[in-house]
């Protein structure tokens, strides 16, 4: 072996090696868009293309939205799932109000498509201290 191939075969090993990381990093991310706020927010730019997976799930736990702020891309359907056993609602803060959930029961949930880029800033009417923003790409 050459020096030039020397030189050159770990290289061109590390490079494939983080393609491969890439994609198995997109796949995970694909299949579980919805545990968690931040998986679905870092999985973001891999699902992209993916309407199906264009899912952000925001849990409600110990009165607080978790995680409070999220960023998503426009189309994306954030859906909020009240785990307390506490009745909580969702509001838009700003005028014209995006949207008013229901009072969410124990496991019920609510969802709403984000179409248009922005910031929306959302709260708990029944707890005016649940505060939350939607970053809206
Ligand atoms: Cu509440």
């Amino acid at each position: 072996m050459n020096t030039y191939a020397r030189r050159w075969i770990p290289a061109l090993g590390c490079a494939l090696a983080a393609g491969a990381f890439a994609v198995a990093a997109a796949l995970t991310a694909a299949r579980r868009p919805a545990m968690s706020g931040h998986g679905a927010v870092a999985a973001a730019p891999f699902v992209a293309a993916d309407a199906a997976a264009r899912e952000a799930v925001v849990p409600i736990e110990n009165f607080a939205f978790a995680p409070g702020t999220i960023e998503i891309t426009a189309g994306t359907r954030v859906v909020w799932i009240n785990r307390d056993d506490t009745p909580h609602n969702l509001v838009g803060a700003d005028e014209p109000r995006l949207f008013r959930s229901p009072a969410l029961d124990t496991g019920e949930q609510f969802a709403f498509v984000f179409a248009m880029p922005g910031t929306y800033r959302y709260f708990c009417s029944l707890h005016p201290h649940m505060q939350g923003t939607v970053i809206v790409r």
